[in-house]
């Protein structure tokens, strides 16, 4: 082919009239394995605009223009040495037609060395846009950049503020690529990761389902783009969830075709499934209105039909919609022809003014050369691919058009116009989902609260326990007078009574949370729960406390003072001395550091439903202080330190009994409960705080337990006793009705009887010791008088 090429241009150089031919070098991509092969539409579309350029009798009159061209696989190295070629064999070349960015970069970098002009009609690289770089270089076909502001356009109409990039490491696409982030930044688009590769795409691939791209902007040839979407195939990086923007200059079946050459491992079923949906953005490349005559004469339907016949005619099977790759820029390079005529033709009407022409040209004849620049820069026509004039960059500007793969057929989305920054918008989108994929994941926040069953269940118990403790306070003050409430301490009892109740509305208040409490009210209800706790169970835990003190007290105390009745004060002043450390705590702590609503998040959690768009992030609300563990340690000390001192109390007085305290044994049991519960509570709660059913459940049913246990133990024997016995006369006069076995009942009545017997006895003897001392007295005051007369004989 390339032999063929070659010999080609050769030939119509030796058959044509040398002196009067005008010789071009043509650089066409045709037979590569990778990277943009558009020769072979792109060539045979120059040949056709050659033979009608020679055809006009009105340009180049007596010149015919001739190409020498030759295949550069658009590969850099290779492209450079098909230009050296052209450059240094003869005939002179006055200009050279280039296509892929690559291979121009290559070829417009040196051919100033020249003074050679460089048409590129089919390179994109926004690269290509430095006249420093590339002085001598103009292009027919449209920047990689005038996609970027139609991305950008498409993103805002359609709410994407989150995009990726996944490109091929070449200069055209990176140099795209930067141009995009540029407009993303001023558009406020975050790009939220830029993945790239040489020819294998499968990491970059994986790594975009790793940061949850959604919206992805991938730029590479069409080699590549095939390989690409197998691998988004094999990762499922399509559907209704994600969006693609490719380029749109690739073949309509693009995705179908040369799978099994490039040994891509994915059906053309997959292909179609991956491409489906898939936006397109690409510079117009042909002319739009098509019943507008051009330069040549033809409209750019006409081209088309005399194009497909040149292709059919190469054996490609253009009727099956096979087409060769660089179709969409065949005007491009038509109009390259064109471009290249009309420029020479105005030069040479400026040369024959100085009597010369251009065959005058060398490569060192710099003042030729900018006429040719000057006369390309100039140039302006209507061309098959529309208006064909150069900014001063050299580039072509051009409208752009949006397309989305649809049922596997590109469908017609819009125009943009960059320069007027006018979107025409067709509204013939459709979605694989039947709505707009969202750029991310949306994350929805769900609170995790208390089971509802679970918290009615402990709740209904708390309430029984609360009304319970109502009936027994009711119970207590209505039989306070007799005697098995009376030597029970019943103010103790009712203060009990009451703390139970306060523990029981903090247990319910435990599992009050989010669902019923806004964020803004959560802080009270940490407060309240607090409060309730720590009150609840100082006057629970503080009057059993009592008891087991003065019973203590009791045993250690000389007995005169033990049988003095109590004072009602008194017994409130324990009470009432740990409610004043709860509340100077608590105060401390609600003013310093007070307990906040935080939030503790969990790992994002599968979505719902089978709904990829939406993912659960579990939140659990804490009541937590800045210094918590600071504030908590300080509190359980205290607490601690009442439930040890109660318990060692309690040990210590487990076998004493006492008519004024006739509950205390109960009273000891209760405390070892609630201490072992508190000992096992505390430190378990903490360890399952982020479970809420486990932490509710644990606490609430420990709170639960301690209430009703103490309750049950310190009044379902008063009670039994006073239903058994429903007068205070009936009753047993040593008020024990408080837990006395039987065998104790006995014992007592013995030693009640052989107390009444002893004291009997004490009675006979000490009536028997007075009547002797009696006699006694009797008999000295009769010996006294004895004693008296015999004196009184004497004298
Ligand atoms: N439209 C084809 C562009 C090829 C390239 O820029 O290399």
């Amino acid at each position: 082919m390339l032999l063929l090429m070659y010999v080609g241009g050769l030939s119509r150089y030796s058959e044509g009239r040398p002196d009067n031919d005008l010789h071009i070098g043509g650089i066409f991509p045709m037979e590569g394995e990778g990277g943009w092969q558009g020769g072979q539409a792109c060539m045979p579309a120059a040949e056709l605009a050659l033979a009608d350029v020679n055809a006009r009798s009105d340009l180049l009159s007596g010149f015919k223009l001739l190409l020498h061209s030759n295949d550069s696989k658009c590969e850099p190295g290779l492209g450079a040495s098909v230009m050296y070629n052209l450059l240094y064999n003869p005939p002179q070349k006055l200009l050279l037609l280039a296509g892929c960015s690559t291979v121009c970069t290559t070829v417009a970098e040196a051919a100033k060395m020249w003074n050679l002009m460089v048409l590129c009609y089919g390179a994109s690289s926004p690269a290509l846009s430095d006249r420093a770089r590339f002085p001598t270089l103009f292009r027919t076909h449209p920047s990689a950049t005038v996609h970027n502001p139609t991305r950008i356009k498409l993103m805002q109409k359609f709410g994407w503020s989150r995009i990726a990039i996944l490109q091929q490491a070449e200069e055209v696409f990176i140099s795209t690529v930067e141009d995009l982030e540029a407009h993303c930044k001023k558009s406020g688009i975050e790009i939220v990761t830029r993945q790239s590769f040489l020819s294998d795409p499968n990491d970059a691939v994986r790594n975009l389902r790793r940061q949850d791209a959604r919206v992805i902007v991938g730029l590479f040839y069409v080699v590549a783009a095939r390989r690409v979407l197998c691998e988004v195939y094999k990762h499922r990086l399509y559907g209704k969830s994600y969006v693609w923007f490719f380029i749109g200059w690739y073949e309509d079946n693009w995705f179908e075709t040369n799978l099994e050459r490039e040994g891509i491992d994915c059906t053309v079923e997959q292909m179609r499934e991956a491409a489906e949906g898939h936006l397109t953005t690409e510079a117009l490349m042909w002319n739009q209105n098509s019943n507008q005559t051009t330069i040549s004469g033809m409209t750019s339907e006409d081209f088309r039909s005399r194009l497909n016949e040149a292709l059919r005619e190469a054996g490609y099977d253009i009727d099956g919609e096979r087409f060769p790759e660089g179709y969409q820029e065949a005007p491009l390079a038509y109009d390259a022809v064109w471009a290249v005529a009309l420029a020479f033709n105005k030069t040479m009407e400026k040369l024959e003014k100085n009597g010369l022409s251009l065959k005058n040209f060398t490569y060192t004849n710099k003042k030729i050369a900018d006429d040719i620049y000057e006369a390309i820069n100039s140039t302006s026509f209507l061309g098959v691919s529309g208006l064909v004039a150069f900014s001063s960059q050299g580039d072509r500007i051009a409208l752009t058009q949006i397309e989305q793969l649809s049922n596997n057929h590109y469908v017609k989305l819009g125009y943009y116009d960059t320069q007027a920054d006018n979107l025409t918008w067709l509204d013939r989108e459709q979605w694989v989902g039947g709505k707009v994929p969202p750029d991310r994941t949306v994350v929805v926040n769900e609170l995790r609260t208390v089971s509802l069953p679970l918290f009615a269940c402990m709740t209904a118990l708390c309430i029984a326990g609360i009304l319970a403790a109502i009936g027994l306070i009711v119970f207590n003050i209505m039989h306070r007078h007799r005697r098995v409430i009376q030597w029970s301490h019943p103010a103790c009892n009712t203060v009990m009574l009451c703390g139970c109740c306060v523990c029981l509305g903090a247990a319910v208040a435990l599992g009050v949370d989010g669902r019923w409490v806004t964020p803004q009210h959560y802080t009270g209800l940490c407060a309240t729960r607090a409060w309730l706790l720590a009150i609840g169970f100082s006057m629970a835990y503080g009057a059993m406390f009592t008891k087991v003190w003065r019973v203590h007290r009791h045993t250690t105390k000389p007995k005169a003072e033990t049988k003095k009745r109590m004072h009602g004060w008194k017994l409130y002043t324990m009470v009432g001395g740990l409610l004043v450390v709860d509340v100077a705590l608590l105060t401390a702590w609600q003013l310093r550091d007070p307990l906040q609503r935080r939030v503790e998040t969990f790992p994002l959690e599968a979505p719902r439903h089978h709904d990829d768009d939406v993912h659960i992030r579990p939140e659990l609300e804490h009541c937590e202080s800045e210094h918590n563990t600071v504030w908590l340690g300080v509190m359980y000390g205290y607490k601690g330190l009442v439930l040890v001192f109660g318990l060692f109390l309690a040990y210590e007085t487990r076998s004493v009994k006492i008519r004024q305290i006739n509950d205390s044994r109960y009273v000891g049991m209760s405390i070892y409960n609630v201490v072992v519960l508190c000992l096992i509570t505390a430190p378990v709660t903490l360890v399952i705080a982020s479970q809420q059913d486990a932490a509710f459940a644990f606490v609430s049913l420990a709170i639960v337990f301690c209430c009703f246990l103490s309750m049950a133990l310190i009044f379902i024997p008063k009670v039994i006793e006073v239903i058994r016995h429903p007068t205070e006369r009936a009753e047993s006069g040593r008020g024990s009705g408080s837990g006395s076995t039987p065998a104790d009942e006995e014992r007592y009545r013995e030693l009640v009887k052989e107390n009444e017997e002893l004291q009997k006895l004490i009675a006979q003897k000490e009536e028997r010791i007075r009547v002797l001392k009696q006699k006694l007295a009797e008999r000295e005051t009769a010996a006294a008088d004895v004693t008296q007369d015999v004196q009184d004989e004497q004298v």
